[in-house]
């Protein structure tokens, strides 16, 4: 088939396909059905260029915590051994490199409609076609609908009374400009101290006149260790790839290192503290690798939480400072697991101070500075550091109807409800890759992603060659998954965080369901091969 028209116009754009966005997740997608099915397809883009999460983060420090060699796409050995990292961990500004190198290698950008934000996306039952239009007044319509919208794509700036009267400036981090913010000489004051706000605090810290670090909830961080790597590791890169590939399939995370099968309980302390101490050393996300029973074991946990809030304690010299950083409330990993380069170090600076926001919440912004309840301190410059409205925010904010008019919002009005994390119920051939109900966020995305791509496009084609015009989740199979989704979240120690995302705990108001699914993705995959080799049981297909 050939390629749709690009140009914009008035009248309607009759397609196979639309994805929504062009990050990992949407650039593979279009590739799969253009490419591999021969459909017409476009992908929406609201940013100007392609690359999602990694378009917009462009905050100092910001960098990936899964390891290069693991986070790209995996789906071409070729593409595998073509592209070098420079990193153990690839920074923002590399990643976009790496995505533009895939999207111009695979011509992609042709059929990427740029600045083109999605408002709205409603499905004409008569017709079996979804009207998908856009801020920019055009309507596309397509049998199938992928959203590709990422899990952390909205940025979540709360509402503190008086911002309007800053007379300084303010950036979330998730929508940094693109030139970049001159911090050099300025006071900054920064909310947030998840994976993000420990991300940038050292680079900050090392730029501003001053940095105040507004904390909420206390967070553990174990360190990156970022190096450059040698030519020894690249070369095994390239030798390794199907390996390499192999391995993260094969693991709960989609990470390529494996959980060691040994509890932190049955291990002497210490032999235990030993295991700490060089996977401490090593760095990364590997450290919640070190015992098989630490998100399972309260007790587990604890030895864990332990080393590191000692950890802490002998890093930061202030005594107060550092009893306010290691004041945590919730169990290791069950929040995002951050990693960092010289994150507590850097409340050792003379420029830098914490301020503790649990004992003394912000109350107001005010023409120059942050007020909490005990005091004011005078800032240039605040970053919001605050995260997203994660999962349901990137599908929730576009107006998705689905049979008889239908709002997605209304459906998912108490949390979302769907099917494997990929269809909802009411709503026919619409697709949401790493929706929530599915592993996701959990894992290294790039694998999680392809995961679900693979499998749409299978779907696309099973349906294609059967002669099939609709696929939908069927409600009893939703209401199974839900239950699923809720009982894998329950074996774990990850609902004990109680102001998590994962929950959806901090957006004011929202359900508060652990949305994504915890029980890994090798086990979602077979639970995915399994549908399919049942006749994709749990969909009605017509
Ligand atoms: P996170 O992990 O959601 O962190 C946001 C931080 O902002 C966290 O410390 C929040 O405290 C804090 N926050 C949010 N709202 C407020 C208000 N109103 N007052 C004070 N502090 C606030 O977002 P990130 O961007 O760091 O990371 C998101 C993911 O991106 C990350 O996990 C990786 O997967 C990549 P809280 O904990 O809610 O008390």
């Amino acid at each position: 088939m050939s390629s749709p028209p690009t140009g914009r116009t008035d009248e309607p754009v009759e397609l196979d396909a639309v994805v929504i966005g062009a990050g990992f997740a949407g650039l593979y997608q279009l590739f799969r059905l253009r490419d591999r099915l021969g459909l017409t397809v476009m992908a929406l883009e609201a940013a100007d260029g392609i690359g999602g999460t990694w378009f917009w983060n462009r905050y100092p420090g910001a960098r990936c915590d899964s390891e290069s060699h693991v986070y790209w796409y995996t789906f071409s050995l070729e593409l595998m051994r073509e592209w070098e990292w420079s990193e153990r961990y690839p920074g923002q500004a590399e990643i976009l490199r790496y995505l533009n190198f895939v999207a111009d290698k695979l011509a992609l950008k042709r059929d990427i409609r740029f600045r083109t934000r999605v408002t709205s996306a409603h499905y004409d039952e008569a017709a079996n076609r979804w009207h998908v239009r856009t801020e920019t007044g055009e309507t596309f319509i397509a049998k199938y609908l992928v959203t590709a919208v990422g899990c952390l794509s909205t940025a979540n700036v709360p509402a503190i009374p008086g911002l309007e009267m800053f007379k300084g400036d303010w950036y979330h981090t998730g929508q940094w400009p693109h030139e970049g913010v001159d911090i050099a000489g300025k006071r900054v004051g920064m909310i947030g101290t998840g994976s993000t706000g420990i991300q940038a605090a050292p680079v900050i810290a090392a730029q501003a006149k001053h940095l105040t670090v507004f904390q909420r909830t206390a967070n553990y961080s174990v360190p990156a260790r970022n190096v450059p790597l040698t030519a020894d590791f690249k070369q095994y890169v390239k030798d390794n790839a199907g390996e390499i590939r192999a391995t993260t399939h094969q693991t709960y995370n989609g990470m390529g290192f494996r959980v060691e099968e040994r509890n932190a309980v049955d291990t002497p302390p210490e032999e235990r503290e030993r295991i700490y101490e060089a996977a401490w050393e090593r760095g990364g996300l590997q450290f919640r690798a070190s015992f098989e029973d630490m998100l399972i074991s309260k007790q587990a946990n604890d030895t864990a939480a332990d080393f590191i809030k000692s950890k802490i304690r002998s890093i930061v010299k202030d005594p107060k400072t550092a009893a306010v950083l290691s004041d945590i409330d919730h169990p290791y990993a069950a929040k995002r697991p951050p990693i960092d380069t010289n994150y507590f170090e850097t409340y050792n600076r003379p420029n830098v101070t914490l301020v503790d926001v649990k004992a003394a919440p912000i109350r107001q912004i005010s023409e120059t500075g942050i007020r909490t309840d005990e005091a004011e301190y005078p800032v240039d410059i605040i970053v919001f550091a605050t995260g997203f409205d994660a999962m349901t925010g990137p599908l929730l904010r576009m107006d998705i109807r689905g049979r008889g008019g239908i709002a997605l919002k209304d459906v998912w009005e108490a949390g979302p409800r769907n099917y494997l994390g990929l269809q909802v119920a009411g709503f026919p051939n619409l697709f949401t890759i790493t929706g929530p109900g599915s592993p996701s966020v959990l894992c290294n995305m790039p694998v999680a992603i392809e995961q679900h791509v693979d499998w749409i496009t299978d779907c696309i084609d099973h349906m294609r060659a059967k002669g099939r015009e609709r696929i939908e989740a069927r409600a009893e199979a939703v209401e199974k998954w839900v239950t699923e989704v809720n009982e894998a979240a329950a074996r774990t120690l990850l609902p004990l965080a109680k102001h998590s995302w994962y929950l959806g705990a901090n957006i004011p108001g929202k359900p508060r369901v652990f949305m994504p699914y915890a029980g890994g993705l090798v086990r979602y995959r077979e639970i995915c091969h399994d549908v399919v080799a049942r006749d994709y049981e749990g969909f009605a297909l017509s």
